[in-house]
């Protein structure tokens, strides 16, 4: 039974990822649900532990390296709180925000565009609405260079509460 839940779990997870959709988040419901049972629970680590590696490798080849600090929110609070943690803080101009995924997933980073300093284009600094981080350890991460403050939310859980701002200095 167990070995059938995770199977049947894993596989949409897999299939599905970076595909977004609303579907997505349902299938990334199920998958905490389940996750109960410790046997559930370590096939399914071990499976998804291999896409986040695939993930994380595609998202980082779209991040130019830089020198620059990092910043590092974790999208989920370790005893499962759907907050960002930090939820306020502050970086200099040019560093890196890396946003990973710790628990309650799916999640996504979307800028307020009318909380952002003008002229910056929220979408440029966003996740899509639709795209979903879904496994344990993958990152969204992003530079912000403009002066000022940002708010931003995770689509999934705004109404839950899950917001930051982050203030560049
Ligand atoms: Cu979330």
């Amino acid at each position: 039974m167990a070995t059938m839940t995770s199977a049947s779990v894993t596989i949409p997870s897999f299939t599905g990822l970076k595909v977004a959709g609303a579907t997505r988040m349902s299938s990334g419901v199920k998958v905490n649900s389940v996750s109960t049972t410790p046997v559930a629970k370590m096939s399914l680590k071990a499976s998804l532990k291999d896409v986040g590696v695939i993930v994380a490798a595609t998202a980082a080849s779209a991040i130019l390296a830089s020198s620059a600090m990092a910043q590092d929110v974790l999208l989920g609070s370790s005893d499962g709180a759907l907050v960002f943690e930090p939820k306020e803080f502050s970086i200099s101009s040019g560093d890196k925000i890396v946003f990973k995924n710790n628990a309650g997933f799916p999640h996504n980073v979307i800028f307020d565009e009318d909380e952002i300093p003008s002229g910056v284009d929220a979408s440029k600094i966003s996740m899509s609405e639709e795209d979903l981080l879904n496994a344990p350890g993958e990152t969204y991460a992003v530079t912000l260079t403009e002066k000022g403050s940002y708010s931003f939310y995770c689509s999934p859980h705004q109404g839950a509460g899950m917001v930051g701002k982050v203030t560049v200095n």
